[in-house]
């Protein structure tokens, strides 16, 4: 602590030790399991720059961070249709790409979809990708619809009768307004990026029809629930869910899991790297976002995770079977399904989120 407050002292007069001064840090705050843990060991290694590693698992709760402003974060994650309204408040820094030699190793089409959030790609660079889709248990999904199960159909999670035929096993679903509402919009035939309330009334009336099947709303839990078996179908996310398979065959105790992409279209999102405005190790960002970009290290974070990334040079350092599974990186007659989200205006994402909280609380 004495330590610790003449350092403090120090500092400011501007006479720190040197072994004070010469630490360089990075404070990096990513989505839950969304990185090959050794990942960050190496940086540091090659760098000498720390990485100060803290996770979420909601937009809303790094954008609550980001507004308030002073976040302490110096490189964030949020997902496209976040990005665009944030960038539109002002709070991130325009990237200094003669600072990111490694964004040569880029994919075309996805900062093109990115671009569709942040013009120009000016303030963001993309991580990785992905669907929200089902996730299931083959074991128990055969044993409910029979051995000729497909799980890729919305139905199973948004006609009543049959997700009620999972409730037994365990139904998790993503704690997420702007996930569940534009599945459920985009089952009825409507936009997913509906803003008028009689549109997103009916979403909401679908959803507390099927929410009595529901354990939990929890956006995290599901990748080790489904891979132990704890439960048997989640409306989640593509990369998690493909995690959970992995760990389920890992454990080697009988569980085996599955991730559909449902026939009727499903949400395609970017989640992507950026720095806010008031980062305070900007150069050290820099480093950590162009590391991130290298062909072998987005290879292996894509190999671990389960997730597409954005990196065009990667792919020829994927796996075969990661890059040739058409539930990570889609087959064209699919993507051609995916719909993406635009930013809620304020009035849009109020209202969604009251009737969020109707949802969860069931009323
Ligand atoms: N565990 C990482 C999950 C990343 C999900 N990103 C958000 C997608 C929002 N549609």
């Amino acid at each position: 602590m004495r330590r610790a407050l003449l350092l403090l002292v120090l500092t400011l007069l501007g006479i720190a030790p040197a072994s004070a001064q010469s630490e360089r840090a990075v404070n990096f705050y990513n989505w839950s399991d969304y990185i090959d843990p050794e990942v960050l060991a190496e940086f540091t290694k090659e760098t000498g720059i720390k990485v100060r590693y803290d996770t979420f698992d909601s937009n809303d709760t790094l954008e609550t961070k980001l507004l308030t402003g002073k976040s302490g974060y110096d490189v964030v994650v949020p997902t496209g249709y976040f990005l665009e309204r944030q960038i539109k408040a002002g709070i991130f820094l325009k990237l200094d790409k003669s600072k990111l030699p490694n964004l040569v190793n880029m994919w075309d089409e996805v900062a093109k979809r990115l671009a569709v959030y942040d013009p120009g790609n000016q303030y963001a660079v993309n991580y990785m990708w992905g669907t929200v889709g089902i996730g299931y248990n083959m074991r128990k999904a055969r044993e409910i619809l029979g051995p000729d199960a497909r799980m890729d159909n919305w139905d199973i999670i948004f006609k009543p009768e049959q997700i009620a035929r999972f409730k037994d096993c365990g139904v998790h679903m993503l704690d997420s307004a702007d996930d569940a509402l534009p599945a459920a919009l985009n089952y009825l035939g409507l936009d997913p990026n509906a803003t008028n309330d009689a549109d997103l009334g009916k979403a909401a009336d679908l959803m507390l029809k099927v929410r009595p099947s529901v354990r939990k709303f929890h956006s995290s839990e599901y990748l080790n629930g489904l891979a132990s078996g704890e439960i048997c179908l989640v409306l989640g996310w593509s990369g998690d869910i493909k995690q959970a398979q992995k760990r389920a065959a890992e454990a080697k105790g009988g569980v085996e899991v599955g991730y559909a992409i449902p026939q009727g279209g499903a949400q395609m999102f970017f989640d992507n790297l950026a720095i806010p405005k008031d980062a305070r190790n900007v150069t050290e960002a820099h480093a950590l976002i162009n590391f991130l970009q290298r062909p072998e290290i987005a290879a292996r974070n894509t190999n671990f995770l389960g997730y597409p990334n954005g990196n065009l040079a990667s792919q020829k350092l994927i796996d075969k079977a990661v890059l040739e599974d058409r539930t990570v990186y889609p087959e064209p007659a699919t993507l051609a399904k995916l719909y993406i989200l635009r930013a809620r205006d304020q009035r849009t994402q109020r209202l969604a989120n009251r009737i969020w909280t109707r949802i969860k609380t069931g009323r």
